[in-house]
C-alpha cells in the first residue's frame, strides 16, 4: 500500500486542471462518518482466503469486475468494466445519455443503488480520510476525478483507481457489502468533506465480481 502513494501524488498533478467551481447543491456523504463501515467487512474477506497461500495473489489482481449504470427513471445509461491490477482498479466506463457538463464521479461504499441511489453510502473511505485531492490529509479511495460529458452525451473514461483493489485487503471493492460507482449531477470540489458538493445522484452502477 505505501507504493501507492507516490502514485497518487502524480495522478493529482495530471486531473487538478479538471477542477471547476463547486456548484452550490445539496452534498450527497450523508452517510459516509468517518470510515467506520469499511474495515471490518474487508478483512473478514480476506480471511476467508489465507488459507489458501500466496498462490492465489496474482490472480486475484486480475481479476475483473463489472458494473451497469441506472439513471435516476431506472433506465440503462451505460456500463463499465473493472480491472484489477498490480497498482489498483482500473475503471473503464461506457456511459450514454448522461447530461452533458461536468459531474462528480466516484466509487461509493455499498455495492446498492435501490431503493434510491442513496443506498449506495458514502464514498468509499476504508482509511477514514478527508475527502479530495486538495486535502492534505488524504482523500477517499473512492474519490475520482470529474468526468466532462459532451453535447453528445456519450462518453468513454479510464481511470485508475489506484488505492483500491478488487478483493485483496482493506480497500477492496468486493468486500462484504460491495461498493457501487455513482455519478453526481455536479461537479467534485475535490475539497468538500465528505462528498465534494458534487450534489444529487443521477446515475449508480452496483459492481459485480
Ligand atoms: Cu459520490
Amino acid at each position: 500500500m505505501k507504493a501507492t502513494r507516490s502514485a497518487t501524488r502524480t495522478l493529482l498533478g495530471l486531473f487538478t486542471a479538471a477542477a471547476l467551481p463547486a456548484l452550490a447543491l445539496s452534498a450527497c456523504g450523508n452517510a459516509d462518518g468517518a470510515g467506520s463501515s469499511g474495515g471490518s467487512g474487508a478483512s473478514a474477506t480476506d480471511r476467508g482466503g489465507g488459507a489458501g497461500g500466496q498462490g492465489s495473489a496474482q490472480a486475484a489482481a486480475l481479476d475483473t469486475a463489472r458494473a451497469t449504470f441506472a439513471g435516476t427513471g431506472g433506465q440503462q445509461i451505460g456500463s463499465a468494466t473493472l480491472i484489477g491490477t498490480p497498482h489498483g482498479v482500473l475503471v473503464h466506463a461506457d456511459l450514454e445519455d448522461f447530461p452533458p457538463g461536468t459531474h462528480g464521479f466516484h466509487l461509493h461504499e455499498t455495492g446498492s443503488c435501490s431503493p434510491d441511489f442513496t443506498a449506495s453510502g458514502g464514498h468509499f473511505n476504508p482509511h477514514g480520510t478527508g475527502h479530495g485531492f486538495f486535502d492534505p490529509k488524504g482523500r477517499h479511495v473512492g474519490d475520482l476525478p470529474n468526468i466532462h460529458v459532451p453535447e453528445s452525451g456519450s462518453l468513454e473514461i479510464e481511470y485508475l483507481a489506484d488505492l483500491a483493489t478488487l478483493g485483496e485487503g482493506e480497500a477492496a471493492l468486493l468486500d462484504d457489502d460491495g461498493a457501487a460507482i455513482v455519478v453526481h449531477q455536479g461537479g467534485d470540489d475535490y475539497r468538500t468533506d465528505p462528498a465534494g458538493a458534487g450534489g444529487e445522484r443521477i446515475a449508480c452502477a452496483v459492481i459485480r465480481g
